[in-house]
């Protein structure tokens, strides 16, 4: 466990509901993390609301917050967390403040990046990203929160089973080496689609790899956010359990279980067949408990 626990968090901000920002910084604060932020864009709400009003930080503006951080001296960071990005040149910005600070830290400091491209086969950011993230970014980076459909457009490798799965993460570790965890978070669903697979990696550096599979009940909904808790979570639990990862996942794995189990009761609750945005909002609030105490051991298996 770090003595120093302060993040430096890259994300959306919304002003109602959750995303980016507002789903990472609570669960952070929650235990005991001091977390500095810095909002990439701030909109009305997330882009799956019907309108979306806002403005963008520009990548000049995101080094003039950080030329002020490290003019100071207060740039000192245990973590960088970085999730959706929408412009090539703002990642680009992103990559050169996370070197900087590599150089200054070693590995005093861990950069979490949620590598987010889109999922369901689909893109919902620009592609353009793809390269950079594959080729700048993960080479930086310590643990990283690829969904399938990212682990698959990452490793050029097309994923439908677990061993194909297995095959990129091991093509991403070999071509990654300072990269300790790879968490897929979701993707790759039972036959009976019932339940969900998430799978955790570790470079041991000594040649092995400690993987395991989680197996997790799906939950009725589509809810926006759940990946940036789940990377703020994931911070916590790997600094509380000293980078042991199946604890962790477990831990972090869990509070999205309580969080999502609510939050898709409260959404069906009037037996409504397709519930709104609004009504989907994450219940991140009535949900701290759940976030500081994960209550639910998770089915898992070293493979
Ligand atoms: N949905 C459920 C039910 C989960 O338990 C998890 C993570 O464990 C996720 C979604 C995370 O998915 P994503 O990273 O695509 O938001
Ligand atoms: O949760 C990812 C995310 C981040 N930022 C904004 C979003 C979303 C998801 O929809 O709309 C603005």
């Amino acid at each position: 466990e770090r003595s120093n626990k302060r993040v430096l968090s890259i994300q959306s901000h919304v002003v109602s509901g959750y995303a980016g920002n507002k789903c990472s910084v609570f669960p952070l604060q929650l235990h005991g993390f001091e977390v500095d932020f810095i909002n990439s864009v701030q909109f009305s709400q997330h882009t799956g609301h019907k309108v979306v009003r806002g403005q963008r930080l520009t990548k000049d503006d995101l080094d003039i917050l950080y030329q002020g951080l490290k003019e100071n001296g207060i740039n000192k960071y245990s973590h960088i967390l970085t999730g959706y990005c929408g412009d090539p040149s703002f990642l680009n910005r992103i990559a050169k403040i996370v070197s900087d600070l590599k150089a200054l830290y070693k590995e005093d400091l861990l950069y979490v990046c949620d590598p987010v491209l889109g999922d369901g086969g689909e893109y919902y950011a620009p592609k353009e990203l793809m390269p950079i993230y594959r080729d700048t970014i993960l080479p930086l980076a310590d643990i990283i929160t690829p969904n399938i459909f990212e682990l698959s457009e990452l490793s050029g490798i097309q994923i439908s089973n677990e061993r194909e799965c297995l095959n990129a993460i091991s093509k991403i570790h070999s071509k990654c080496p300072n990269l300790s965890i790879i968490v897929v978070t979701s993707g790759l669903i039972s036959t009976d689609n019932s339940q969900m697979y998430c799978y955790a990696s570790k470079n041991l550096k000594n040649g092995n790899f400690e993987q395991c599979r989680f197996t997790i009940p799906l939950i009725r909904g589509q809810f926006v956010g759940t990946g940036d808790i789940f990377a703020s979570l994931l911070i916590v639990w790997l600094d509380e359990l000293k980078g042991n990862i199946k604890p962790a996942v477990n831990n972090v794995i869990a509070s999205l279980q309580a969080l999502l189990k609510r939050t898709s009761e409260a959404a069906f609750r009037f037996g409504a067949e397709k519930p709104t945005a609004f009504e989907r909002e994450l219940k991140m609030i009535e949900s701290r408990f759940d976030l500081l105490v994960p209550n639910l051991e998770i089915e898992s298996i070293d493979i």
